[in-house]
């Protein structure tokens, strides 16, 4: 195997990290569209604005790197390559799901894309990528595990535990603070007494930084740096990635908080937008490849839905298979919904 792949990307990389962001922002603006017609139930986050952190990332990464995230977590998915229409399924909570139809938006997880999850506790997988870098240095491998949490999660104790952790046993981990400012509708200088979250690493003896995570080639190069100080130097690494979410906390929060002119702000540097000025000025695509993309994209997010609508739904019967540890009781929790 191979090093970190290299800081700077390819033309050729460069045209499959916007094609990766396109069909994050598609597959997304789709899903909510999915939920609005009551085809997708229970909660829906959606990383809309967000892009650039996760396509940055997954890019600077071997596909071997364990990777764990939060419940906002379907651009992960995609970026690690997931299949579309396995993902739209299980949001849909098909059997043909990513994982059954059991886990739906919140639990996406792909290990054979070292993709170990979504995960709907506040800072929860923090300690599992933890695990995932003590289980690849164990096994003698040069893996690095990378976890993607948000800046309401690192206010939680267990993250903390994880940086004293990490910091103390130089674990091959780098902690991705993807602070997009608000934890639900609460923001950011409401919750914690300083503006920057990376220094808390930093105590811990932690390399950290903070990059503007709206630019994709900003993040790929901080992630790759981080990577490499965690693969090469076995020194674990934090990197703060500063962006915006342009919807509410989840499909059901009408998102009143926050000031129309400060999502006006953010979205004028849309990292999409962004980036295809980028990639036209540097003669990397043109205004032809570009739509011919974005037609293949639509195409592959309208087969995915397809596909997840007329996919069977999970039998009753089967629904708790692989979610209780002991057979169904249709005695105990379970009668109301078998029953419904
Ligand atoms: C342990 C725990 N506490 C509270 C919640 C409820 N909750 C879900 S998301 C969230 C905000 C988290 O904010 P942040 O970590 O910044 O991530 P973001 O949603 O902004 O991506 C809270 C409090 C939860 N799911 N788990």
């Amino acid at each position: 195997m191979s090093n970190s792949p290299p800081p700077a990307p390819t033309t050729d990389d460069m045209r499959g990290m916007f094609r990766t962001m396109t069909l994050i922002r598609r597959f997304e603006e789709r899903a909510s569209e999915e939920y609005m017609a009551g085809r997708i139930g229970g909660f829906l986050h959606l990383a809309i604005g967000e892009e650039a952190a996760v396509v940055g990332t997954v890019s600077a990464l071997r596909p071997d790197d364990p990777l764990t995230s939060t419940y906002r977590e379907h651009g992960q998915a995609l970026a690690r390559g997931s299949d579309p229409r396995r993902i739209m399924a299980e949001l849909l909570g098909r059997a043909t799901g990513l994982c059954g139809g059991r886990g739906g938006s919140m639990h996406l997880m792909d290990r054979e894309r070292s993709f170990y999850g979504g995960y709907g506790i506040v800072g929860g997988a923090v300690p599992l990528a933890l695990g995932l870098a003590w289980a690849a240095r164990y096994r003698g491998g040069d893996q690095v595990a990378v976890t993607m949490f948000g800046e309401g999660a690192a206010n939680q104790g267990v993250v903390s535990e994880c940086f004293n952790m990490a910091g103390l046993w130089d674990l091959p981990i780098v902690f991705l603070i993807l602070n997009n400012q608000y934890g639900m509708g609460t923001p950011v200088e409401r919750a914690a007494p300083t503006e920057d979250f990376y220094p808390r690493a930093t105590a811990y003896d932690i390399h950290s930084w903070k990059v503007d995570g709206m630019d994709v080639l900003a993040v790929r190069a901080a992630v790759a740096e981080a990577a490499r100080l965690a693969r090469d130097e076995r020194r674990p690494a934090c990197v703060e990635l500063l962006a915006y979410r342009y919807r509410g906390h989840s499909m059901s929060d009408p998102d009143t908080v926050r000031a129309a002119d400060e999502k006006e702000r953010w979205q004028a540097r849309d990292p999409l937008m962004t980036f295809e000025r980028v990639l036209l000025g540097e003669g990397i695509m043109d205004a032809g490849t570009i739509a011919e993309m974005r037609a293949e994209v639509d195409g592959v997010v309208d087969d995915a839905t397809a596909f997840a609508r007329e996919s069977p739904e999970v039998p009753v019967d089967q629904l708790a298979q692989n979610v209780y540890a002991s057979p169904w009781n249709d005695d105990a929790r379970g009668s109301a919904l078998v029953r419904a």
